[in-house]
């Protein structure tokens, strides 16, 4: 139990190695809030992965700031001595941000981690010290590129590739990589851009050998996905339909999906992800860790996260070289089997770098606790 004296919130922007493409658009850099809190005991890091546009969800980055700074950290201070149960219930009369609300819960479990001189993965139940690493390339400007861009990530040692689609940019490319690397484990990301009249797409990935089709349908359809589902061999995946541990357990009631990708920032933080985690094992569900083109900081957090038992597929967790030329905090990198090492040092085990920082931070407001919070 600890009190929130003052929580920073830092907007950043780091050019990205190479734009990234998806479904809604090409982001070329990454562009997000951090959040620094301070408690009686210590200090703490949370990254919001919300982006400048509100694409991937409806949260983005000056809603996410605002969100934060309005209501999110008044609460918190409200709260008075809390631990991490409680500022999460600190956050029960705001609806909805779950962006905003994770990277101010994870930067507070960070504090109280760092305080108590325990890892995060521990907390957390990890049980492995090293995880698989997967690989998530963007739309490519032509199949010959991707196949380029695949055999690149193939060398280094990524353990499983996976492909964005769009309609139009879909069947063809995936068959082209399939033929050119035939076991590769592969896998394919709609990010929600088709329709249930598209089924006739998914159908002629049926016999790829895809690990998983990932959101191939709007987030809010797990109807639909769980119709498409029966049509189709090969496993479907959510990623934007889950927003909490009740819509991981309607989509498995209703046969929407057969694994679950979990991004704790999509959920509201490392303790949501951790009841999604602890259903989908219960209930024999795959999951496996999402990516948002985190720095250094999301990172060490995701990768913690990766090494709970349940996680039994690799992530999109990809060393800092893969995004950055300079990350934020000390590089992460991939051994050549494909593995990264889970941070072992108190809380999320890293602290972004001063002179990084300075370097990347467009904005930063400092929000105090004050004789008006009264608890
Ligand atoms: O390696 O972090 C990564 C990127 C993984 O493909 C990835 N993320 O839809 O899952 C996604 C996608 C994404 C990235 C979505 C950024 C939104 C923003």
């Amino acid at each position: 139990m600890t009190r929130v004296r003052a929580v920073e919130l830092l907007l950043i922007e780091l050019p990205l190695v190479r734009p990234f493409r998806t479904s809604f658009g090409e982001v070329t850099h990454k562009r997000c809030v951090l959040v620094r809190v301070e408690t009686d005991d210590a200090e703490g890091w949370g990254e919001c992965v919300a982006d400048a546009r509100p694409d991937f969800s409806g949260e983005f980055n000056e809603g996410a700031w605002l969100v934060l700074r309005d209501f999110l950290a008044p609460a918190v201070f409200r709260g008075g001595d809390v631990d991490a149960a409680g500022l999460e219930g600190s956050f029960a009369g705001i609806r909805g941000n779950p962006m905003a609300k994770a990277a101010l819960l994870d930067a507070f479990v960070d504090a109280e981690l760092r305080a108590e001189g325990t890892s995060l993965a521990s907390w957390l139940g990890a049980d492995r010290s090293r995880v698989e690493c997967g690989v998530s390339i963007g739309i490519a400007p032509s199949t010959d590129v991707l196949l380029d861009q695949v055999d690149g990530y193939v060398r280094t040692g990524y353990r499983r590739i996976k492909l964005k689609i769009q309609p139009g940019t879909d069947v063809h490319r995936v068959r082209a990589v399939r033929a050119a690397f035939p076991d590769l484990p592969l896998s394919v990301d709609a990010n929600a851009a088709y329709t249930p009249t598209d089924a006739d797409v998914f159908r002629s990935m049926d016999d790829l050998g895809l690990m998983m089709i990932e959101q191939p349908l709007h987030h809010e359809d797990l109807l639909m996905h769980a119709r498409l589902q029966a049509r189709l061999r090969t496993d479907l995946c959510l990623d934007e339909s889950i927003r909490s541990v009740s819509d991981a357990a309607a989509a498995i009631e209703l046969g929407a999906c057969r694994i679950v990708n979990i991004k704790q920032g999509r959920v509201g933080g490392v303790s949501e992800a951790r009841r999604i985690h602890d259903l989908c094992r219960e209930r024999g569900i795959p999951v496996w860790c999402g990516g948002m083109l985190e720095t250094g900081v999301g990172r060490a957090l995701n990768l913690a996260l990766a090494a709970m038992p349940g996680f039994t597929l690799p992530g999109d967790t990809s060393a800092s070289d893969r995004y950055f030329e300079e990350d934020l905090t000390a590089p992460f990198e991939l051994a050549p089997d494909g593995t990264m090492q889970v941070p072992s040092g108190p809380g999320i085990g890293v602290t972004p770098l001063a002179d990084r920082l300075d370097a990347v931070v467009t904005r930063r407001e400092l929000v105090r606790r004050s004789d008006k919070d009264k608890e």
